[in-house]
């Protein structure tokens, strides 16, 4: 039998190219000069998407593809993939959820870290001959003890919670609403009121419509000169030109970002702030965790074809 067209929209570690392509009839997308024309030409066949969480599939993909079956997401977050298109032709859609949970939650713990304490400046002071030269480092804040705010308390919101009690911060969480497993946790609803209480606020909510900009103007006004933000879900979360504005003129203490709008061209304006931290969207980065994603992403694919119920479906 032939094997199934797979239109393959961004590019993945040279393992799961190869397992993809021992399975299926896998087409480049991202490496077509004329995205258009491909699609024309290439769309009537295809079955199947296989993307990635930031890359998504918009609707004229998804209708240039009048056979499309499932888009196979590479990522828990399948924001950017039209899910009324896919409704609409009853396509179905999978994720990686579960799989990456720990890792994200430690990237996310890792940058309010290196953050608070100062790291990377701390990496150049001992490389550029600072410590010899001009003595010891600036002290910086600490992190146990202080209070963190999680703004959503889903599979990473969670695992993100039970981190920071290994480090005996006083935490508080906002999530659609109070949770029952949620021990020593407290809830707030209001994300305003969540940012008040908060010396670092954690962003790990499931960006959808709805939550466009949750983190606004006035969240970021509640963490205030000493507060941080860390964003390791996606940037649409938050008011990027209220939060750089922020950032600039101190109004918020500093931010630790793993997610960008227009990633990879992030706005210049965050290179020139020396309070923030900067992540190129690595928090499911280990080759752990992404081998365990491309597995679920073709076994999503090997379970629509062969006619079994999905490991983990969207859709
Ligand atoms: C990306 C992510 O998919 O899980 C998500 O939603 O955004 C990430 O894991 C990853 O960067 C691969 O592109």
């Amino acid at each position: 039998m032939a094997k199934p067209c797979i239109l393959q929209i961004g590019p993945y570690p040279q393992w799961d190219e190869e397992a993809l392509n021992a399975f299926y009839d896998v087409h480049r997308y991202f490496e077509a000069q004329d995205k258009g024309a491909f699609l024309h030409k290439l769309g009537p066949a295809v079955r199947g998407i296989a993307t990635r969480g930031e890359l998504g599939a918009n609707r004229a993909m998804i209708e240039s593809c009048p056979n499309l079956e499932i888009i196979s997401v590479y990522g828990v977050g399948f924001d950017a993939v039209d899910l009324a298109a896919c409704r609409e032709r009853s396509i179905r859609v999978t994720n990686t959820p579960d799989v990456l949970t720990n890792d994200v939650a430690d990237l996310g713990v890792a940058m309010m870290l290196c953050h608070s304490r100062g790291m990377i400046g701390a990496d150049t002071w001992v490389r550029d001959g600072s410590w010899a030269n001009k003595g010891l480092y600036p002290l910086k804040s600490r992190v146990w003890g202080r209070r963190a705010g999680v703004l959503g308390l889903g599979r990473i919101g969670f695992a993100v919670a039970r981190r920071l009690k290994g480090f005996d911060m006083d935490i508080a969480y906002s999530s659609v609403g109070p949770k029952a497993d949620a021990t020593g946790l407290e809830f707030i609803a209001d994300p305003v009121a969540l940012a008040r209480r908060s010396d670092f606020l954690f962003v790990t909510l499931a960006a959808s419509p709805a939550t466009r900009h949750i983190v606004n103007r006035e969240v970021i006004a509640a963490l205030g000169p000493q507060g941080v933000l860390i964003n390791i879900s996606r940037a649409s979360n938050v008011d990027e030109e209220a939060l750089l504005e922020a950032l600039e003129s101190g109004g918020l203490g500093g931010a630790a970002l793993d997610v960008f709008e227009g990633e990879p061209k992030i706005n210049p304006r965050f290179m020139k702030l020396d309070n923030v931290l900067l992540q190129p969207h690595v928090a499911s980065g280990t080759v752990e965790t992404r081998k365990a994603m491309g597995q679920l992403v073709r076994d999503n694919l090997a379970a629509h074809f062969s006619g079994q119920p999905l490991p983990t479906p969207v859709l």
